[in-house]
């Protein structure tokens, strides 16, 4: 009995279309800068919010209905749910999808029965990978609901805590290699700290980095070849997180030598919580090297918290796509809505809308961010705005043929820098809405 009995697979039909389950952007194998969209945009399903929320608030528990869901926390039903969950990704049209360990299988009351749970549902998400092509973008352990995790996992007090981390990253790299797994997040999880007054943040900082080392020793010593990220963000659930922004985590990775092993999984309304938009995390980390994927999503600007709306917004999805392809890419990362329907938007039906506009609005994205590359009247703006480095005294000064004192001698002789140009940002700013 499919979940979805009235819901065909959905098609491109053109921006003319007024067919709310239909694409007008995204058409899976319209060629852009020579490779398919498809290849581009590498859409992501994230099995927390979308097969695992509620929709609960602060103030008042789930909303959602989702008729497939016994409620239980039985394996018959975990593995029913994950076959709800392809038969929805393959009516999407999405290549990959992403989840925590303890999304897809419940957790028993020892270690070895968590780990059978999963073993069980795993079975069901191969069979379900193989009957559809759809593959998985990344796993991650949920290092953050349970109660042992309340002072964090790999920065916990509790040693004992530490190592029933480590058991539970094992096994979960382990279940993302069986299932071919193109890479391996961390996000902070509760890895920060409430307080000032009893934290060793060294102490902390310190076993942090060695858990991520344990990973990619573990990693390389089943042959495990996928892409690990960090994931930043800078507060929620505490205060302050070790992985606050994307400047941190690679501080963070620089200091204890793990960037070679480690790129960023960005994610939008993380970067607006960091002060900071998208576009800014985007270019730090491809500053870096170290753009690797993202999890698409969008604030509330009036709002203070993790929102996780879907990402529609053309303007940001234009930025996303022109850092993303000046940066070379994301692949082996893709675009993974790491995003949530509103508590209101209770029907499953609304999960179809929600990622059919945030695919829409980043196929849109991706044609801009191309046609303005195409046209190149901004990267010739970029370029003339730095020319004074190409030649002459910049190209001696990048050359490392100066120092401050014959620097001193040209401007004494000079006696005045050559004049500014503008920054012509409104001018830049209209080009941008000419493509809009
Ligand atoms: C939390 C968040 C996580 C990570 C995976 O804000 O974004 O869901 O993406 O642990
Ligand atoms: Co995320």
């Amino acid at each position: 009995m499919p979940a979805f009995p009235n819901i065909p697979h959905i098609r491109f039909e053109g921006p003319e279309s007024s067919n709310p389950l239909a694409f007008r952007h995204y058409d899976p194998d319209e060629l852009v800068e020579g490779k398919t969209m498809r290849d581009h945009l590498r859409f992501s399903v994230v099995y927390w919010h979308t097969f695992r929320n509620p929709l609960g608030d602060p103030f008042g528990p789930g909303t959602a209905l989702r008729p497939w869901d016994d409620g239980t926390e039985s394996i018959e039903n975990s593995q029913h749910r994950a076959r709800v969950a392809f038969e929805f990704m393959e009516k999407l049209g999405v290549g990959f999808y992403a989840f925590h360990d303890r999304d897809v299988a419940p957790e028993g009351p020892s270690l070895a029965e968590t780990n059978k749970n999963l073993d069980a549902v795993v079975v069901t998400l191969r069979e379900e990978q193989e009957r559809t092509g759809i593959g998985l973008l990344w796993g991650t352990a949920n290092l953050f609901s349970h109660r042992r995790y309340m002072h964090g996992a790999g920065t916990s007090p509790n040693a004992e805590v530490f190592a029933f981390a480590a058991a539970q990253v094992k096994k979960s790299i382990e279940v993302t290699h069986e299932l071919g797994g193109e890479g391996y997040t961390f996000w902070g999880g509760r890895e920060g700290y409430q307080t000032l007054w009893n934290t060793d943040m060294r102490r902390e900082l310190d076993h942090l980095a060695k858990l991520l080392h344990m990973a990619v020793d573990y990693a390389k010593e089943i042959g495990f070849a996928g892409q690990f990220y960090i994931e930043p963000k800078p507060k929620e659930p505490t205060k302050h997180q070790y992985d606050s922004d994307a400047a941190a985590c690679l501080n963070f990775l620089r200091q204890y030598d793990l960037l070679e092993d480690f790129k960023l999984n960005l994610e939008t309304n993380h970067a607006t919580l960091a002060g900071h938009t998208m576009q800014h995390e985007l270019e730090v980390a491809a500053a870096a090297g170290a753009l690797g994927s993202i999890d698409a999503n969008r604030g509330d600007l009036l709002l203070g918290w993790d929102t996780d709306q879907f990402p529609t917004d053309i303007y940001l999805t234009t930025q996303c796509m022109l850092s993303i392809l000046e940066g070379g890419g994301l692949a082996p990362g893709g675009v993974n809505f790491d995003a949530k329907v509103r508590r209101e938007s209770f029907e499953p039906i609304d999960l179809f809308y929600a990622h059919i506009g945030g695919m829409d609005a980043f196929a849109r994205g991706l044609k801009v961010a191309a046609a303005i590359r195409a046209e190149g009247r901004l990267e010739a703006m970029l370029r003339e705005r730095y020319a004074s480095w190409e030649t002459g005294l910049g190209a001696e000064i990048s050359a490392g043929k100066h120092g401050l004192a014959s620097l001193e001698a040209i401007m004494l002789e000079k006696g005045e820098s050559a004049p500014n140009v503008s920054g012509r940002q409104e001018l830049l700013e209209n080009i941008i809405n000419t493509y809009l």
